[in-house]
């Protein structure tokens, strides 16, 4: 006889929770939502969503939040399912906690059509719009911040404004039916690790919207706010392992269940379009510039995060926790954030650098955060710019070294490049930029100047005079010729040797 499944999580087993497990205890039913969210990842359900879980236990105000999806995973069939609540564990080495969050209160579909996700966000409730759909999905140049005009998402939605398929086109449609409709204020905020995602944000929506016309433009001036934000907590994806946890520990199934580490931060620009839901009263902070906290994060914890992920694939490590277990690995990447990193900071209001530094490396090597560095590899051609081009930069305009910032650089072009033909595809990537590289790598072979000088004539990624800088240019060639070798450990640890 095999025993029942055990029960999925709903809002009939709330009462019946282990008394371990920290539920929702104010009023679901209650809640307005106000809030509409767009991309109800893992990163989301530990981030957004549980300060504002916090802030309806503490101080009850009655925001609730739209979950919206515009690209795959489907959300009916889990979250949906489960009426929005979903348990949120945090695993710090070998301490587990469950926690059901439950402010989402309503999850839209709308990955076949935009429609679903323009119905809620023109709606005259919502007052604050925040999203995470990951660095390409404001089709920018990350060169340059500018929207990309090439973009074939957004050549679509110039042409079909009334069935928009990209973010960018789906936002300025949605405030263009605002406009036309009740007219009423809102906050747009992206919680994406772009540098002044705000700015960037803005820029996106406002070169569409201009193209749709002077009115729709000065509206979205006069009524729209786009704050920047930092937003951090390691939340990898939800493995089945995760699912299995919470069925073993707890003893019922959540097939919604998200995995994140117990840090969390949250740091968003004072500046918004109306009423805002109090976060600051529950751990976020508003303040009037968000530049220094992102350089922090996107250089140190990301920059880490980044480097480990393609040294730690060209060397064998699965996870970062792996890869930063390793000696030689983990002094390379301590040694590259003081010597070449801490220096391009800003000074950070309550944070020393180097007490940072050592906490966020703190943080790579919890063993229960299954972080794959495949999927930090991804869209890397995204990432590089905010996370070591930009501080790569400030260190050439100084004249100080680069030798170690670029290892990883390098670090990402092999990566793509052992995708080719040519190495028999040794793994499979996800970034916009890849069948480009590969096609440089079948073309040219295993020449890393070649190698070098196509890839740093992309001008999206590379702007011309990083790409023109001879510093820069010697040290990616070394960096390729060593990675690519057969022994791409020997090459690190050469240069730490120097
Ligand atoms: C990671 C981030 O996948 C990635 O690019 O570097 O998701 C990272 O874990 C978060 O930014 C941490 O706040």
């Amino acid at each position: 006889m095999s025993a029942s499944p055990p029960e999925s999580l709903g809002p009939a087993l709330l009462g019946r929770l282990p008394p371990e497990i920290r539920k929702p205890a104010y009023d679901r039913a209650a809640l307005e939502p106000g809030i509409a969210h767009i991309g109800v990842g893992a990163f989301h359900r530990c981030h957004q969503a549980e300060y504002t879980d916090d802030l309806l236990a503490s101080h009850f105000d009655r925001w609730g939040l739209v979950g919206i999806n515009i690209r795959p995973p489907l959300l009916a069939g889990t979250l949906g399912r489960q009426s929005g609540l979903y348990t949120r564990l945090i695993r710090q080495n070998d301490e587990v906690e469950a926690r059901v969050i439950g402010s989402i209160v309503r999850i839209v579909d709308s990955q076949d059509s935009a429609a679903p996700a323009l119905d809620v966000l023109a709606s005259p409730d919502i007052e604050m719009v925040t999203m995470t759909v990951t660095e390409k999905g404001y089709c920018h140049i990350p060169s340059s911040g500018a929207l990309d005009l090439d973009h074939p998402d957004i050549a679509h939605d110039l042409a079909n404004p009334e069935t928009p398929r990209s973010v960018p086109g789906i936002l300025a449609r949605a405030l263009e039916l605002r406009m036309a409709s009740h007219g009423r204020p809102v906050t747009m905020l992206s919680c994406d690790n772009i540098p002044a995602n705000g700015i960037i944000l803005g820029n996106v929506v406002r070169a569409f919207a201009e193209r749709r016309g002077r009115k729709l433009a000065d509206w979205i001036e006069a009524n729209v706010a786009f704050p920047s934000a930092m937003v951090d907590r390691i939340a990898p994806a939800t493995t089945a392992a995760d699912i299995d946890t919470v069925e073993k520990g707890f003893g019922y199934h959540d097939s919604a269940a998200v995995v994140s580490e117990r840090f969390r931060q949250w740091v968003i620009e004072n500046r918004f379009a109306g009423r805002v839901p109090r976060w600051d009263r529950v751990g976020a902070s508003f303040v009037d510039d968000v530049t220094p906290f992102e350089h922090l994060k996107m250089r140190v914890l990301n920059g880490a995060q980044t480097t480990l992920s393609y040294l730690g694939v060209l060397g064998g490590f699965e996870h970062t926790s792996d890869a930063i277990a390793d000696p030689l690995l983990a002094g390379f990447v301590r040694r590259m954030l003081t010597e070449e990193t801490l220096p391009t900071l800003m000074p950070v209001p309550g944070m020393a650098p180097a007490a940072y530094i050592e906490q966020s490396l703190s943080r790579l090597t919890n063993t229960a955060i299954r972080h794959r560095n495949h999927q930090i590899a991804t869209d890397g051609s995204q990432k590089i710019v905010q996370r070591l081009l930009n501080p790569i930069r400030d260190r050439l305009a100084k004249g100080e070294s680069i030798a170690l910032l670029s290892v990883p650089v390098a670090g990402w072009m092999a990566y793509l490049i052992k995708a080719s033909a040519r190495f028999g595809r040794a793994w499979q990537v996800s970034d916009p930029f890849a069948e480009r590289v590969a096609a440089i790598a079948d073309r040219v072979g295993l020449n890393s100047k070649a190698l070098a000088d196509a890839i740093l004539a992309i001008e999206a990624i590379f702007d011309p005079s990083l790409a023109a800088n001879a510093t820069f240019r010697a040290h990616v060639v070394a960096g390729l010729d060593g990675l690519l070798s057969n022994d791409p450990m020997g090459f690190v640890r050469q240069v730490c040797a120097e």
